[in-house]
């Protein structure tokens, strides 16, 4: 990626950035990556087949920022998806949800394949569901811990009522235009 010039062609962004969303299956992938694309929350969202890339404009540092999401599905269970959808990543959310211990548990894999596929990307680990306080099975504080483990920043988000979840993308926005600049500190 380059920064310097500025495009001169008439184009829409500054640059683009790469941020794929892995975790097990039905932590909220998709209903994330919707609430931040669309500013809503939909029960209507098919179970991901494959890959879906979506597109969104958002302005950091008066700079404009083309986020692709790729959010991921149906290959969850394999937990080793093609190194293609990895590659070129600058950061990553890594789902969980915090009424399904196991999600939790299965976090580290995730993070593993994070760093072997897309190496230096920013990681953000997502508790989901956090509207669902009376289910819930992980606590914020193993989820902090579980931040510092895996090296990432940790949030808890719900894409139902929109906690957090401009926040996790932003903050990932901002990383990668930081590492453009050749300012990143991670
Ligand atoms: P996935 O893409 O990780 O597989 P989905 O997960 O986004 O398809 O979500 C799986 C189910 O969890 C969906 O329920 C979705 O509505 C629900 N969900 C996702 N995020 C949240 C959240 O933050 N809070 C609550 N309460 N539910 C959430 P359905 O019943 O539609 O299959
Ligand atoms: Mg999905």
């Amino acid at each position: 990626m380059s920064w310097d010039p500025l495009p001169q062609k008439p184009t829409d962004t500054d640059i683009s950035l790469k941020v794929i969303v892995v975790g097990d299956a039905a932590v909220g992938k998709t209903s994330l990556t919707g609430r931040f694309v669309t500013g809503a929350f939909s029960h209507a969202y098919k179970a991901t087949i494959g890959t879906d890339i979506f597109r969104k404009l958002v302005k950091v540092d008066g700079r404009r920022v083309g986020i692709l999401i790729y959010d991921t599905g149906g290959q969850e269970r394999f937990r080793n998806l093609v190194e293609r959808y990895f590659m070129g990543a600058i950061g990553a959310l890594l789902v969980y949800d915090v009424t399904n211990r196991e999600s939790f548990v299965n976090l580290p894999t995730w993070s593993r394949q994070v760093d072997r596929h897309a190496s230096g990307a920013m990681k953000i680990i997502c508790g989901n569901k956090v509207d669902l306080a009376n289910q819930r099975s992980v606590t914020t504080d193993e989820g902090t811990g579980m931040g510092l483990q895996l090296g990432g920043t940790f949030l808890e988000t719900s894409a139902k009522d929109g906690s957090n979840v401009e926040e996790a993308f932003t903050k990932i926005a901002q990383f990668g235009l930081d590492r453009v600049r050749g300012r990143a500190t991670f």
